[in-house]
């Protein structure tokens, strides 16, 4: 772990090509401040730049993964203050991350928590999370792209019920709406989680990448452009050795070697 004695987030670069993020908050339920937004971006850019490192997984506590922005920082600010200085824009740092983020959600991820985990690419959920967008009972409204994401995840009936209601959603619900990909029992979500991100750790790193980008693609344009989108990124892929490895592999019946480029 390379963390500083009053960081908000843990850092730990396992060598099996994932690195863990874990939001440590625990006072405050991990609410999201700008400290955690700023080390966490801080976090994502050295990781970006680390070839060993091939997923991140981030999560919480058992308790929260994050109980949204930190109330008690915005409560007294101003319009400016929240406009001049673009607040929360720095989450876009998650949300533009090209290696994949796999999310391990227990308790709550409310708000900004639930916000942060649906920037994320593949969301485990605990069977003991809790979802929802519960800004409206604050006199606010989702501020760190629920109302966009949200919506294009599970529908606009869905959506319009929760940011209107603020009301939770369990795990289960979470699921059959389509906002999470897996549920696993609580004590098994960092061993689960870790699995998937290390599965994912293990594949060719830019065609990782490439897949990330293109299914992200399809929340940002038409079917057609994507389809044209997805088609020249696949044709590149045979500029890298892992397709050829890949593929040689498989005919020579044995694992492959990928090298990440
Ligand atoms: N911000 C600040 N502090 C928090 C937050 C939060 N979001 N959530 C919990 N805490 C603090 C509590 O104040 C408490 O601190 P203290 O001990 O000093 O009083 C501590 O964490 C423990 O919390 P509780 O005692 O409330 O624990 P409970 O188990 O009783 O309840 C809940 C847990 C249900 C999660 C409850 O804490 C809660 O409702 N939290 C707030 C949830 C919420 O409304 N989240 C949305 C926040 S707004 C938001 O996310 C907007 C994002 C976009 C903004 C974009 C701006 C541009």
């Amino acid at each position: 772990s390379d963390t500083a004695a009053d960081a908000t987030i843990l850092v730990d670069r396992r060598d099996d090509g994932v690195a863990v993020i874990t939001l440590n908050r625990p006072k405050a339920l991990n609410a999201l401040n700008l400290q955690v937004m700023r080390e966490v971006a801080a976090a994502l850019a050295e990781l970006e730049g680390d070839a060993s490192i091939g997923c991140v997984l981030l999560t919480g506590s058992e308790r929260a993964f994050a109980a949204g922005a930190d109330i008690k920082e915005m409560a007294e600010a101003s319009y400016m203050d929240m406009y001049l200085p673009d607040w929360f824009a720095g989450w876009d740092a998650v949300a533009n991350f090209r290696k994949p983020i796999v999310a391990a959600v227990a308790g709550y991820a409310l708000g900004g928590g639930c916000e942060l985990a649906m920037m994320c690419d593949v969301l485990i959920a605990a069977d003991t999370a809790t979802f929802g967008q519960p800004e409206i009972k604050l006199g606010i409204i989702p501020g760190m792209g629920g109302s966009q994401r949200l919506t294009r995840a599970v529908g606009k009936p869905k959506a319009m019920d929760l940011v209107l209601t603020g009301r939770n959603l369990g795990a289960e619900e979470a699921e059959r709406a389509g906002l999470v990909s897996r549920i696993v029992p609580a004590d098994d979500l960092l061993e689960e989680a870790g699995k998937v991100a290390a599965t994912i750790a293990a594949m060719s790193l830019p065609t990782v990448m490439i897949a990330k980008e293109s299914v992200a693609r399809a929340f940002e344009t038409t079917l057609a452009e994507g389809v044209r989108f997805e088609r020249r990124v696949f044709h590149s892929l045979f500029a890298t050795e892992d397709q050829k490895e890949g593929m040689a592999a498989f005919i020579e019946k044995r694992k492959p070697n990928f090298v990440g480029r």
